[in-house]
């Protein structure tokens, strides 16, 4: 967004004065969305067409491939494909409206405490603001210190690069070791498959999450400890399964070097928001990446948390990914509703999981750079729309967010795309390809676009009876062999993956996840549901290093003794 844009978007909203949290949950009464005008306009609309094929959408409407699409930052949006008419998404548009998408979404961008179970803002837009804009948190301007920070992490980036960075008995940092987990992982270790060609050779960047030993003994394999860098990307640095890698990690440089703790300042690097146990840990805080409170552990990738990705494709290659990220926040901050691709996402999830009954969605990269993004999306999508109770507490009686799966094409279609194609299930999807293959070989591009370009159209279109009877098809195979169609996709597509156009790619995915939050009248922003495992979880691994096993169901307490069992041998 150019910074004039960026200042006139978030000049209008004075800093937030809500004073406490619980004031700011009553503020946010959702009521009963279901009773509104719009969507009970769309309930009676499903009635009427939620079964009509996209064949008949098609055949009304010669135009409409060209005239249901959009395009933002370099990506263009086909959405025709989706069981909508023009009335749907008028409809849509209106539950749009009348669940203040767009005042929820300048309030975001403002800087208001919108997250309010945590009474914090959510401001993952300014990690990518021009250098020249202000976005205030506590009458304080963040984005200095948004550049100050990507400026000392591009430094220390480009001073492992180019070997002026050092091991502690002198060698080159040839192995970049990223220990997070979530947020603190997903984001770099997919960034970093998928920007993989901009990365030098001899560089190794590998990310270990995991507490599962066998995540980071398959990790160090084959690194030398004098060669190898440590980022400890944790945003509170209390979490368990990061704190144990950690120290692992730690023992191992020791004892591969031979050296004591001195040794660790130069192979130990933190990104947190957390400087005390940083220091705790015994990572000398001058080698601390900061970032803050307003920025979700999922929303990160784009702070201080993308060091490993950073030192992988170069401070250039950073902040041109930011420059994709930018060019969707702008567009999502200024294009009309109706031409806005987050929002257009995010209103024909919403049509399928309230008003069609689908229940997951699939999203299909025709990239092998994107393999996984999937995986990451889950997180983005799920553990912001995976609620049950509104802003202000009440229980949901809609659907919210959709279970997020998929693979990358042409892959996925020898494996699970036949339930897509003739199961029992809605299955809604999103095909991403480009037009430019990274790599040229030929043949492979154009087969992989003639494979990402098939499936939506047999998809939608599917193939009858009476095609597959008139082919000679014995009749008792025409039912097997027979295609429903009517399957719902979005394609979109991009010119050339690489740094912009990633950024472009996630920035819509996370707004289109706010989007659907806005509608839903949900907080997408906290992640409360991940706490009770994470209890539960300390007090077994108590039992069972002490044996003193409390009260549990019997399910729990059976399994318990049998891995003491096992564990006394
Ligand atoms: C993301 C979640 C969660 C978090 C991890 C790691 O939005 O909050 O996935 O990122 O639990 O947390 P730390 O970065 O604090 O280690």
């Amino acid at each position: 967004m150019t910074s004039r844009a960026f200042a006139r978007l978030v000049a209008f909203r004075a800093p937030p004065a809500i004073g406490t949290r619980l004031r700011a949950v009553s503020d946010n009464a959702v009521g009963d969305i279901t009773a509104g005008q719009a969507w009970r306009a769309l309930s009676a609309h499903a009635e009427r067409i939620g079964d009509r094929h996209l064949r008949e959408f098609f055949a009304a409407d010669p135009g409409r491939g060209r005239r249901l699409a959009a395009e933002a930052a370099g990506l263009y949006l086909d959405y025709s494909k989706n069981r909508v008419d023009d009335a749907t998404l008028a409809a849509l548009m209106a539950l749009a409206r009348e669940r203040d998408v767009e005042g929820r979404r300048d309030a975001m961008l403002a800087g208001e405490p919108i997250n309010v179970t945590e009474g914090r803002p959510v401001l993952h837009t300014a990690l990518r603001a021009p250098r020249d804009a202000s976005v205030t948190v506590d009458g304080e301007n963040v984005v200095p210190g948004v550049h100050a920070v990507l400026a000392a992490a591009g430094a220390y980036a480009e001073a492992v690069r180019d070997g002026s960075r050092r091991g502690h008995t002198g060698r080159p940092l040839r192995n970049i070791v990223n220990i997070g987990i979530g947020g603190s992982d997903l984001g770099p270790a997919m960034a970093a498959d998928a920007l993989l060609p901009l990365a030098p050779d001899g560089l190794r960047v590998r990310f270990v999450s995991n507490v599962d030993g066998s995540d980071l003994v398959e990790s160090l394999r084959g690194l030398d400890p004098a060669e190898t860098l440590f980022i400890v990307a944790s945003k509170s640095f209390g979490t368990l399964e990061t704190l144990t890698n950690a120290r692992s990690a730690r023992d191992w440089l020791l004892q591969g070097l031979g050296a004591g703790e001195e040794a660790v300042r130069d192979h130990f690097v933190a990104v947190s928001t957390n400087a005390e146990r940083v220091a705790e840990f015994g990572i000398d805080t001058e080698n601390m990446f900061g970032f803050w409170d307003w920025v979700g552990g999922r929303y990160s990738l784009d702070s201080a948390v993308g060091l490993a990705l950073m030192i992988a494709i170069g401070p250039a290659g950073f902040a041109e990914m930011l420059s994709g990220f930018r060019a969707m926040d702008e567009h999502f901050a200024s294009a009309p509703l109706e031409a806005n691709l987050p929002v257009l996402l995010g209103l024909l999830g919403a049509w399928y999981a309230n008003f069609l009954g689908a229940e997951s969605h699939a999203v299909l990269p025709y990239d092998r750079y994107l393999a996984r993004f999937p995986a990451y999306l889950q997180q983005l999508d799920m553990e912001s729309n995976g609620k049950s109770v509104t802003l202000d507490g009440k229980p949901v009686s809609w659907a919210t967010g959709p279970v997020v799966w998929g693979e990358p094409g042409t892959n996925g279609q020898h494996a699970f795309y036949q339930l897509i194609h003739q199961g029992t299930h809605l299955v809604p999807c999103d095909v991403i390809a480009f037009r430019e293959p990274v790599h040229d070989l030929g043949v492979h591009h154009e087969l992989l676009l003639a494979n990402a370009l098939a499936q939506p159209e047999a998809l939608a279109f599917g193939r009858t009876a009476e095609e597959v009877a008139a082919e000679g098809v014995d009749p008792a195979l025409v039912p097997h062999r027979t295609f429903a169609g009517n399957t719902p996709s979005n394609v979109i597509l991009g010119e050339r993956m690489g740094p912009a156009a990633l950024g472009a790619l996630i920035a819509l995915y996370e707004h289109k996840v706010f989007v659907q939050g806005a509608i839903w009248g949900i907080n997408s922003f906290d992640q409360w549901g991940v706490e009770l495992g994470k209890v539960l979880a300390d007090t077994i691994a108590e039992e069972l290093r002490t044996g003193a096993v409390g009260a549990h169901d019997s399910s729990t307490a059976e399994l318990i003794a049998r891995v003491r069992d096992r564990a006394d041998g």
